[in-house]
């Protein structure tokens, strides 16, 4: 059954690959330096993992961890020439961009992160 009213917004999603550029931490703008990325959604939680082996692991010094409760995130067209680029913001004033060439994987990350954050910032 497709469509957006029977999606499970606190499914786990795991172990897709995608390219991430952190352009701001913590407030202080980044050099944009794309890489590949393992990527993990938990009830509050993204994950970006370097190596595939990690995924398995609770989470540590080797993923960057956002804490998506108060994030904020959009489709973003002018941050890169990329396509189907999403950025997300944290609360504490980080900024990453995401993006797939696969425009309906990216879509699907977008609507499960869009949601996760909906969901733990009312909690
Ligand atoms: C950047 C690199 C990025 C590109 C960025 C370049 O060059 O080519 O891939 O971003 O464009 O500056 P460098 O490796 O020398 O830092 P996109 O792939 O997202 O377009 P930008 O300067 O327009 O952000």
């Amino acid at each position: 059954v497709a469509g957006a009213a029977t999606f499970e917004p606190l499914v786990d999603l795991k172990g897709e690959i995608m390219n991430m550029a952190k352009i701001s931490d913590s407030g202080k703008k980044q050099r944009k330096n794309w890489s590949s990325v393992w990527t993990v959604l938990t009830s509050d939680q993204l994950m970006f993992y370097k190596d595939k082996q990690e995924t398995g692991l609770k989470p540590g010094g080797k993923a960057d961890v956002l804490q998506l409760c108060g994030a904020f995130i959009e489709w973003n067209t002018e941050k890169s020439s990329r396509k189907n680029v999403f950025q997300i913001k944290t609360s504490t004033g980080s900024e990453y961009l995401v993006q797939t060439d696969s425009y309906s994987t990216a879509s699907k990350w977008y609507d499960a992160i869009k949601k996760t954050v909906d969901s733990s910032t009312k909690e």
